[in-house]
């Protein structure tokens, strides 16, 4: 099916679990779409398996800290874990990924829990797009759980968090308890709210959260837990997996799991459709030499811009088609 023999070994040996492989694919379909396109081609039929865990919240909350310790808690179960941080202020940020480097050359060396960054800066369109694409191969690699970390700022982020299966909400004491807690948006999309770094007093905010969630109702029969956590100690963490396991069990008997999915897969396919569209429309609009008498038309009021983008379009659309 692969044209390309380079490929066709390089994907051989991602399935023999190399871990260069993997590396190597995810920097492909980062970045050359055509290759890309001939690796779904080879390993889709093999996803759908992985679990996305979605961990986002306020910046320096102690996400990262607390993805650690997570990824730990599932090795200890012996599942192997895929994490995709997406880092909204560098495009270096493979060192800036845990907040404490000690722990970091722990998770680093263990060879079954893969990395990899994403910088979001500039990218507000194709973020979503690149995220999925991660995810679907760190899936086809066999890994269990993908854990996705955002700062879940601005709407970008916000549909990167999506396509998780279980979405994390992170909190953490201090000014503006009440100010968070408030945030209906992220109360929205959580399954499991968590307090972080309880050792700096989280009684208050956990309740807050608590009184959030009272006033807002859900169709999905799901009341999202309140947890506390001392990430850096690894208190609480054990029971977080275990939300998260409640909440898997949860949607898959009510069948939200599928349905989640699917909604995903839709608005993947739309997403590409319209970003084909886009990209064709762009090429064709630079290439097309009409626009300068179509200015003069304009210019001398013989043709409105209306009539000018349809007069534009039509060509554009159809050679597309055709
Ligand atoms: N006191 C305390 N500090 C914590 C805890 N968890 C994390 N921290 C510290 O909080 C700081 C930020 O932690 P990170 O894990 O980098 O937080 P983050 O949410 O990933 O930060 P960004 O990715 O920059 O948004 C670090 O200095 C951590 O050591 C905790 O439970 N208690
Ligand atoms: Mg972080």
């Amino acid at each position: 099916m692969i044209r390309d023999s380079n490929l066709e070994e390089l994907v051989s040996k991602f399935q023999e679990k190399d871990r260069l492989a993997l590396a190597r694919i995810i920097t492909i379909v980062e970045n050359e779409p055509e290759r890309g396109k001939e690796i779904f081609d080879a390993l889709y039929k093999n996803t759908g398996k992985a679990y996305i865990v979605g961990i986002t919240g306020s910046p320096g909350s102690g996400k990262s800290t607390l993805i650690s310790r997570l990824a730990q808690e599932m090795r200890s179960r012996g599942k192997t874990v895929g994490i995709i941080s997406i880092d909204p202020s560098s495009p270096f940020s493979g060192g800036a990924f845990l907040g404490d480097r000690v722990r970091m050359r722990e998770i680093v060396s263990d060879p079954e829990i893969f990395i990899r960054s994403v910088a979001s800066r500039g990218m507000s369109g194709g973020l979503s797009k690149a995220t999925y694409d991660i995810a679907t191969v760190f899936d086809a690699y066999g890994k269990d759980y993908i854990i996705i970390e955002t700062v879940g700022a601005g709407q970008a982020e916000v549909d990167v968090i999506k396509i998780a299966d279980t979405i994390v909400c992170v909190f953490m004491p201090g000014a503006g308890d009440s100010i968070q807690a408030q945030k209906a948006g992220i109360i929205e999309i959580g399954d499991i709210l968590v307090v972080n770094k309880a050792d700096l007093n989280g009684d208050k905010l956990a309740l807050q959260l608590e009184m959030a969630l009272d006033s807002y109702t859900r169709q999905t029969g799901w009341r999202p837990p309140v947890l506390t956590t001392i990430a850096i100690d690894g208190v609480g963490i054990k029971e977080l997996l275990e939300a998260i396991e409640e909440h898997r069990k949860h949607i898959e008997l009510a069948g939200l799991l599928e349905e989640r999915r699917r909604d995903h897969i839709e608005r993947k396919i739309k997403e590409i459709v319209e970003s084909l569209i886009q990209e064709h429309v762009y090429k064709q609009l630079n290439e097309d030499k009409g626009i300068e008498k179509l200015v003069e038309k304009v210019y001398s009021r013989e043709e409105n811009l209306y009539s000018a983008a349809d007069k534009l379009l039509k060509p554009i659309i159809k050679k597309f088609v055709g």
